[in-house]
């Protein structure tokens, strides 16, 4: 894990070459006349006021082993926090090379309060903390990468074709990507690079066929409008309110998780030991397993997106657009729960294995969380 957080997906490559080669003569061969595809993932949350953010962050860095190369995280929430809080993950998960970007806007001091229900915990900042680490240490939030110059550096470096977004929060970063004009990283405009790179948009937001949904309204509804109705230049998936609104997760990772792992202690302070929707760890195991995972399935055949100004969605069924689809369970809510439940526990063990073989456990600094 530590040789794969110096290299990134160098080695992931690297591996995957070997794994290949090791195989047969045949596949020996396939070393040298074939490029192992290797699903390249750029995550947008808004990780602050629900933990699920840090669950599906949990899911994107344990998959980038051999199929898929964690590349970047944009944040869209201007906390300091959320972005540190990020940054705290990934190191954690072995992605302490991968770059945080944020939002343009000044950052801020904010924690959560949750004003709503007073039912819901803070854990951005005490994961932050507690678990500092990766590219933003504690009390460096304003190191991070400008989220739109982010994006163009990393896509204009992928290969073709070859990158999924997923956007698990607000589509500020993205409006700004769709808007990004020339510059020293792609002579390439916003949509032009899109339309080169990005093999797939994933957008956890509205609900379907119809819906008013917080990541399109709670933030700036004109941006995830800007967003939705100009993205013309990848296919969509669409994960709504109601896929991950009823599928459980979080309660096997805080009962049998490993004591320090900081996405249970996320969990437990945001949830008090209960569990959440599975909104955002959804979005993501579809963005890094697709239809093949077996869970989904389109609920369309045409048609696409669209956003009003106050933040409502409604689909258009225009049967000349066949690029954009919204997204079915394909199994009941349980079976969706514990798939996600087995992946988040898999996910954590296999890093405190790695912490314990390396450093062992109680020398990892800032990691006191034996008891929770
Ligand atoms: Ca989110």
């Amino acid at each position: 894990m530590l040789l794969r957080a110096l290299l990134g997906c160098v080695f992931l490559f690297v591996l995957r070459a070997f794994s290949l080669s090791s195989n047969s003569h045949d596949a020996v061969m396939t070393r040298f006349s074939a490029t192992p595809q290797i699903k390249n993932l750029i995550i947008d949350t808004d990780l602050f006021s629900d933990v699920d953010d840090a669950g599906a962050l949990l899911l994107a860095a344990a998959a980038s082993s051999t199929d898929v190369c964690l590349l970047a995280v944009n944040v869209n929430h201007p906390s300091s926090y959320s972005a540190l809080a990020a940054s705290a993950i990934l190191a954690h998960y072995g992605h302490a090379h991968v770059p945080v970007g944020r939002v343009r806007r000044p950052l801020t001091n904010e924690t959560f309060f949750d004003s709503w229900f007073f039912e819901l915990g803070e854990y951005a900042s005490k994961v932050a903390f507690h678990w500092s680490g990766g590219t933003l240490p504690w009390g460096h939030a304003d190191d991070a990468w400008d989220a739109v110059s982010l994006y163009r550096k990393v896509l204009s470096e992928a290969d073709d074709q070859s990158v999924t977004i997923a956007s698990i929060g607000f589509l500020e970063n993205l409006s700004g990507l769709l808007n990004s004009t020339a510059d020293g990283y792609s002579s390439l405009n916003g949509r032009a690079l899109i339309a080169a790179k990005v093999e797939e948009l994933v957008i956890m937001g509205g609900g379907y066929p119809s819906g008013y949904e917080y990541n399109f309204w709670g933030s700036n509804a004109s941006l995830a409008a800007h967003v939705v109705n100009n993205w013309d230049a990848s296919p969509i998936a669409y994960s709504g309110y109601e896929l991950g609104a009823n599928v459980r997760s979080g309660a096997r990772l805080m009962a049998e998780g490993p004591a320090a792992d900081p996405v249970r202690a996320a969990y437990i302070y945001h949830t008090y030991n209960t569990s959440r929707p599975s909104w955002d760890p959804l979005t993501v195991l579809y963005a890094t397993s697709g239809l093949a995972s077996g869970l989904f399935e389109y609920g369309n055949e045409f048609g696409y997106n669209h956003v009003t100004e106050n933040g409502s969605n409604a689909w258009v069924y225009d049967d000349s657009v066949r690029n954009q689809h919204w997204l079915k369970l394909k199994v009941t809510e349980d079976a969706a729960a514990a798939e996600l439940e087995r992946r988040l526990l898999e996910g954590a063990r296999a890093a405190a294995k790695d912490d314990n073989a390396s450093l062992g456990l109680n020398q990892v600094p800032g990691r006191h969380f034996g008891d929770l």
